[in-house]
């Protein structure tokens, strides 16, 4: 059957579309649906920055298009930024900046940059940092937040010392149960309370891959990153990763700071009517983020050479804590599927890159549909499910739209 409205679309994209055929009754082109630049975004101009998309200035939120992402390390002009405050002061001595841990320890520790690389291991690892409504564009109806599409996230080279190792010289308490997170930046509003302050189960804090990262792609991190010291805990919601780190409390409950609780990073146990108020008080914490994958060698809306019969493809896949056992992508809307090669993770939580070629049979519009499957079998889905008021886990599988000729 024909679509409805493939002669309005063909005239709108001013292409024909040569799988028309196979376009799922009531999907609309992605290149109609979803225009190129961001809607309400404009460029990023911030020094040693690339021109990401910005969605708020006042806390500056800016996404990574993914076009931008075709770095197997992240750079770190390019790695989308996510403030829920204002930006702190720079230290003039960032090795004396120093941050404690106290609570649920047998010593409470202060400890400078400088002692912490003295004193414990340091060590280097790939590590996938993704906000945890990344996504959210796709939840329909729209909810609240910023409407990342898939740039939020990045892959970078983070140097630091293990929090693990650091809560283990401050003694660990029978009753440390979570971690309460702070930083120095100042809440919007100047009020003395925190901008945001999460916090994880003790076990994600004792996870080796878990970090108070100092250094960043082997240099020192950019202050609106977080430096001197901020936390990386890879595969969870980014809001973790505390910028700016001055504090660890170590909890004997879950935290309840600024964005604990509620629908704050939570989503539902059993999926409710999207769109429909709610308090969040059975939600469950998101924890590990879902499969997602983004195509990263060729722009949403590129234009190729007539002519044009094969695609090099590329682009990366990660799963929060688990992996990325299959990569498919399908240049017919779905009706058929091409497996892509893809790489190990550099290291546990490493984000995997991966490469594949198709053939095009002929000039005109084709969308680049593109999927991951987790290492537990769970595979990214047409449209965004379990949608919730803050918008948190959406992954629907990627689709670029290219026009040949
Ligand atoms: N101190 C502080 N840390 C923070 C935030 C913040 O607003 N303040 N935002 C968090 C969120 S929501 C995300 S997704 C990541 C983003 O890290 P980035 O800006 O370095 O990419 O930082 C997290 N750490
Ligand atoms: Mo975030």
């Amino acid at each position: 059957m024909v679509p409805t409205g493939l002669a309005r679309w063909q005239a709108a994209l001013g292409a024909s579309i040569p799988f028309a055929a196979h376009l799922p009754e009531g999907l609309v082109p992605a290149l109609l649906e979803r225009p190129v630049a961001v809607p309400g975004s404009h460029p990023l101009d911030w020094p040693g920055k690339q021109a990401l998309a910005v969605h708020d200035s006042a806390p500056l939120c800016a996404e990574t298009p993914e076009a931008l992402l075709d770095e197997a390390v992240t750079s770190a002009a390019a790695m989308f930024v996510r403030n829920n405050g204002g930006i702190p002061p720079e230290p003039a001595d960032p090795d004396a900046w120093s941050f404690t841990v106290d609570g649920e320890v047998q010593a409470p520790l202060r400890l400078t940059v400088a002692e912490l690389a003295a004193r414990f291991r340091v060590v280097t690892l790939q590590l996938q940092l993704e906000c945890g409504g990344n996504g959210r564009a796709f939840h329909m109806p729209a909810a609240r937040g910023n409407p990342w599409r898939q740039g939020a996230i990045s892959n970078g080279a983070w140097t630091g010392v293990r929090l693990r190792d650091v809560l283990l010289a401050a003694g660990l308490k029978d009753s440390a149960a979570y971690t309460g997170h702070y930083g120095a930046d100042p809440h919007l509003s100047g009020s003395s309370q925190p901008a945001i302050s999460r916090g994880m189960r003790i076990a994600k804090a004792m996870d080796e891959t878990t970090l108070l990262a100092f250094r960043l792609n082997g240099e020192p991190i950019p202050h609106l990153h977080g430096a001197p010291l901020r936390l990386v805990v890879p595969g969870w919601p980014g809001s973790l990763s505390q910028k700016w780190l001055t504090r660890i409390w170590v909890r004997d409950r879950p935290h309840d700071g600024p964005g604990m609780g509620g629908t704050s990073y939570r989503i539902p146990a059993r999926p409710i009517e999207p769109g429909q108020a709610h308090d969040g008080a059975d939600f469950v914490e998101l924890e590990s983020m879902p499969v997602r994958s983004i195509l990263s060698s060729h722009a949403h809306g590129a234009r190729l050479p007539a002519g044009t019969r094969t695609l090099d493809l590329r682009g990366a896949a990660w799963a929060g804590d688990l992996t990325v056992r299959r990569m498919e992508v399908s240049r017919d809307f779905g009706a058929s599927w091409q497996d892509m090669d893809f790489a190990e993770p550099a290291n546990r939580h490493a984000w995997q890159r991966w490469t594949g070629q198709v053939d095009l049979p002929a000039d005109g519009y084709y969308e680049i549909w593109y999927r991951a499957t987790d290492s537990e079998g769970r595979t990214q889905p047409l449209h965004a499910t379990n949608w919730n008021p803050q918008g948190y886990a959406a992954n629907p599988l990627g689709r670029s739209g290219l026009l040949i000729g």
